[in-house]
């Protein structure tokens, strides 16, 4: 006996040789939050405690949202400006401004003051059918602050939150032309406090140098905590090939990543996160090497990348777009970097990211007439429902909702 059951289904189960993994006509039930029946209609012959009918919505992993800056204070609309009269992000970063700003901020607010808003910022991600979000440290730069903003995003409410610690992400004026100094704070004073799933870094001009980035993977790997990298974005510092020496879950921007670097990162598994809308945001031109990555079977991840300085944005599904319309990725690869593989920039690709027996609960329910319309639709939000470990979140909205009968 199952205890729940979901009929009249598209699926999208993102696992499989099909397109999307789908199956028409499906059936899916769960058990103890967890998939434990996938498959067609007509093949489903077990019992049911509760049968909801989707009426031919379709249903898709939860979706993961694997890099944002989700946890933050005040916001930098006065740099916008800076830069549409033609500063650029770098000299406005160089200039004092940027990341450190937001930083300032960050220390002031209290910690009730980030969870409040980082909860309201988040309603967006719930009603887009998003059940695991990653959020990062590194407007803290003090150990203070740093780990105030990991409690913050461990108190989010409404899905599955991953913590990345990321100390090295800009230099704090306190440490100025100590940058060195400042990593050996960051690996001897804050990573061994900081309760974190991951450590990130910043590699670039305006960042931190590989070999300071090396130190830090070199101590996380001491905390058996897995690494990422914001990577050759705004230049190839060999960022890409730095992350798969150290086995990095995923190496994320990648704008002007080597094919030399692409390859590292087959070898190694690491996941690319592309982040299309920081691209957009600071209206980038090179593009990341999306044709290397798919040659060397590089698994490719979505996410928003949302931070007050690069992508206020807030819109997983409106990435997906971003993601076809700038760097050419078909609407399945979009959807598959914001389910299976986004899970597996996460290390979390045994227990999410897809429709298959085993796998938690995590479900999303739209009302579109095929899967392609989520990365087509600008701006559109056609969910309907989401199931988080084996539960309906809230009530269904909008549309033709599914419904117990
Ligand atoms: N790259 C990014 O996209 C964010 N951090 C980073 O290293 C931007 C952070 C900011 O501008 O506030
Ligand atoms: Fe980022």
């Amino acid at each position: 006996m199952h205890d729940a059951l979901w009929l009249n289904a598209n699926l999208a189960t993102m696992a499989g040789a099909v397109p999307y993994g789908a199956i028409r006509g499906g059936a899916l039930a769960v058990t103890d939050g967890l998939i434990s029946w996938v498959g067609p209609r007509s093949a489903w012959q077990d019992k049911a405690r509760r049968e909801y009918d989707a009426r031919g919505a379709w249903m898709t992993p939860g979706l993961v949202d694997c890099h944002t800056h989700l946890v933050y204070a005040g916001d930098r609309a006065a740099e916008f400006e800076l830069r549409l009269k033609g500063a650029s992000y770098e000299e406005i970063a160089r200039a004092g401004g940027g990341i450190v700003s937001t930083v300032a901020q960050t220390r002031a607010a209290s910690e009730d003051e980030l969870v409040r808003t980082a909860q309201v910022r988040l309603r967006q991600w719930l009603a887009e059918g998003v059940a695991v979000v990653e959020v990062k440290s590194g407007y803290g730069l003090d150990r203070e602050t740093e780990l105030k903003m990991l409690r913050a995003a461990r108190r989010l409410q409404g899905l599955t939150v991953k913590t990345t610690f990321l100390g090295a992400h800009a230099l704090p004026a306190e440490f100025k032309d100590r940058a060195d100094d400042y990593i050996d704070f960051v690996c001897h004073e804050v990573m061994p406090l900081a309760q974190a799933d991951a450590v990130d870094a910043f590699c670039e001009g305006i960042g931190f140098s590989p070999l300071q980035v090396e130190k830090l993977f070199i101590q996380a790997k001491k905390h058996q905590l897995p690494v990422k990298l914001h990577a050759d974005q705004l230049s190839d510092l060999g960022g890409a090939a730095l992350a798969a020496k150290y086995r990095a879950l995923s190496a994320d921007h990648l704008e002007y990543t080597s094919e030399a670097g692409v390859r590292a990162m087959a070898a190694a598994g690491t996941v690319a996160v592309l982040l299309p809308g920081a691209f957009y945001f600071l209206r980038e031109k090179q593009r990341p090497p999306v044709e290397a990555l798919r040659r060397h079977g590089v698994p490719i991840a979505l996410a928003t990348d949302n931070n007050p300085g690069s992508a206020p944005l807030t819109s997983l599904l409106l990435t997906m777009n971003l993601g076809c319309t700038l760097f050419r990725l078909t609407p399945e690869e979009a959807l598959a970097g914001v389910t299976r593989n986004g899970a597996r920039a996460l290390g979390m690709q045994a227990t999410h990211g897809t429709l298959e027996v085993g796998k938690r609960a995590d479900l999303a329910l739209w009302q579109i007439d095929s899967p392609a319309v989520l990365a087509y639709a600008m701006g559109a939000n056609p969910n309907v429902g989401a199931v988080i470990g084996g539960k309906m979140r809230g009530e269904p909205r909008g549309g033709t909702p599914p419904v117990a009968p």
